[in-house]
């Protein structure tokens, strides 16, 4: 992965965007039209009306040949770009790519918006999977939440919502947006993984790998974000609440405890979806990253976890892979790549 530090201040107004273009589209365009109106004119026959037309075609291929390419999942160097690469406020586009990113943005390809929290962590760990088997690339930039940088305007423009993380595929025109991190890592799987390595062709294996990773985006998450809320940042501690979301959340762990267990089917699991014992997919990265960080609340006991040996294999199993190790890891760690820092530190 090459890093590229986002440049100026992410509250600029313009928006920067790779322009590409060749003077034989226009060319092209002159051609057709001429192919339509020369042999009616000079009153040709058919056959004049079709060699026309069969000569203007060829120069669209032209064209589409000679237009240079922005290569996918390459980082160009900063420096080629700069020739054709302008600012422009945003006036006359359609409505999506109004202000929509700013100057810093960088380079086309993939941008990750992130700080190394669980839902950070989950497009953290399925770029750095993407880039063994596939050498997917991309830039990332890190942001502090502590100090509200993803309230900011900068930010909204790109998730109304406020939250990290978020992704922005430059390679559009204009650049799209991704927020909500299961649909980021749909969006993900369906950009570059072309074989289905984390995904699946079967609709119905597809359509479990979705069962589940909805399962723990609208019934896991939620649940297990306001256990670490009220028992670890909660100014007052108050029972309710607490018990509240620390039953939901065993509740939650125990419903993946039946399906990687096997209780119901007769067939234990090693991963959420897929035939047999399953396959590892963009549902368990999506899990996996709350999951794991049961302790961290300091809300559940060792005792209360003892009911769920099937999810805790499960855990390992998967903190095992090394793409996960780095997706979490020190590339990451804001203290450790100050570099990617953008906006207000503390
Ligand atoms: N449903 C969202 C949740 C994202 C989310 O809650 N992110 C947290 C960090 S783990 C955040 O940005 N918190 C800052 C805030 O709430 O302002 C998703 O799945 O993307």
């Amino acid at each position: 992965m090459r890093y590229i530090i986002p440049r100026g201040s992410p509250h600029s107004a313009l928006y920067t965007s790779t322009i590409e273009y060749s003077s034989l589209p226009v060319f092209n365009l002159f051609c057709m039209k001429a192919a339509h109106w020369l042999p009616r004119r000079l009153a040709l026959p058919t056959a004049f009306h079709t060699a026309f037309r069969t000569a203007a075609a060829g120069t669209r291929s032209l064209a589409t040949q000679t237009r240079p390419a922005v290569k996918r999942n390459t980082l160009i160097p900063t420096t080629s770009l700069r020739h054709r690469q302008f600012s422009r406020p945003i006036t006359s586009s359609p409505a999506m790519s109004s202000q929509l990113y700013t100057d810093e943005t960088p380079e086309p390809g993939l941008h990750l918006i992130t700080q190394s929290t669980p839902n950070g962590q989950k497009v953290q760990i399925l770029l750095e999977e993407l880039k063994e088997v596939y050498g997917t690339q991309w830039t990332t930039s890190i942001i502090n939440i502590g100090t509200n940088e993803q309230k900011k305007e900068w930010f909204l423009r790109l998730n109304p919502n406020g939250r990290i993380p978020v992704i922005v595929d430059n390679d559009q025109s204009p650049p799209f947006p991704v927020m909500e991190t299961s649909a980021e890592l749909l969006y993900l799987i369906e950009r570059e993984d072309k074989d289905n390595i984390f995904g699946f062709t079967d609709s119905f294996e597809r359509n479990q790998m979705l069962q589940w990773l909805f399962f723990w985006h609208g019934s896991g998450a939620p649940y297990q974000g306001q256990v670490n809320h009220f028992f670890k940042f909660a100014q007052e501690q108050i029972e309710y609440p607490k018990q509240r979301f620390k039953n939901e959340t065993l509740r939650v762990y125990g419903v993946l405890e039946i399906h990687l267990s096997g209780k119901f089917s007769g067939q234990p699991r090693e991963y959420l979806a897929g035939k047999g014992t399953g396959k590892y997919s963009v549902a368990d990265i999506g899990t996996w990253t709350w999951v794991r960080g049961w302790a961290f609340p300091g809300a559940f006991s060792d005792e209360e976890m003892q009911a769920f040996p099937h999810l805790l294999q499960w855990i390992d199993r998967i903190a095992a892979r090394p793409a996960v190790q780095k997706g979490t890891g020190d590339d990451y760690n804001a203290a450790k790549r100050p570099e990617l820092y953008v906006g207000e530190k503390k």
